[in-house]
């Protein structure tokens, strides 16, 4: 009795799974490429709203706040790191990117350029939490520099 019991219970969880799996594919969830490239843009994003305030005080438009320097420049350090794996070969034909076609025909390069952004964001973490001014302006000016020299090349805009 308790297995009958059971059976149509185990079917409805069953049938309700696949419904709803099913649905996820008629509603277009997105692809592997297109959560990438939603992941990757976040993570911009992300790295952009921490630059905000180390680039104003970079340019003096606010006083230099060394806790508020190194928080961000700490929080940059982090997500940088995140940005390779964006990159996934399903990404590269998912429309909405910004990445030129060159990114995918000179990988090396773009990856070195990527490696750039890594080192001198976890540089600029290093020498934030020294409290030094000067320096950590000059850090983030030469972050700042591998997100143009990247940008110049492989985003389209
Ligand atoms: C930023 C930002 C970028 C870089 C770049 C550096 O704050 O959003 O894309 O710095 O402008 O040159």
């Amino acid at each position: 009795m308790r297995l009958i019991s059971f059976r149509p219970s185990i079917l409805a969880v069953t049938i309700a799974a696949l419904l709803t799996a099913g649905t996820a594919v008629a509603q277009g969830q997105p692809s592997k490429g297109e959560q990438a490239l939603k992941y990757r843009k976040a993570v911009y994003q992300a790295i952009a709203w921490n630059f905000g305030p180390m680039s104003q005080m970079a340019q003096g438009k606010i006083p230099y706040d060394a806790k508020e320097f190194e928080l961000r420049a700490g929080r940059v350090a982090a997500l940088a790191p995140m940005l390779s794996e964006s990159y996934s070969a399903e990404s590269r034909t998912v429309t909405g990117s910004k990445a030129k076609p060159e990114l995918w025909t000179q990988r090396a390069d773009f990856d070195a350029k990527m490696n750039d952004l890594v080192e001198r964001s976890a540089a600029l973490a290093t020498v934030a939490k020294s409290g030094d001014a000067a320096k950590s302006k000059q850090a983030f000016l030469d972050t700042a520099a591998t997100c143009k020299a990247c940008h110049d090349k492989y985003k389209a805009d």
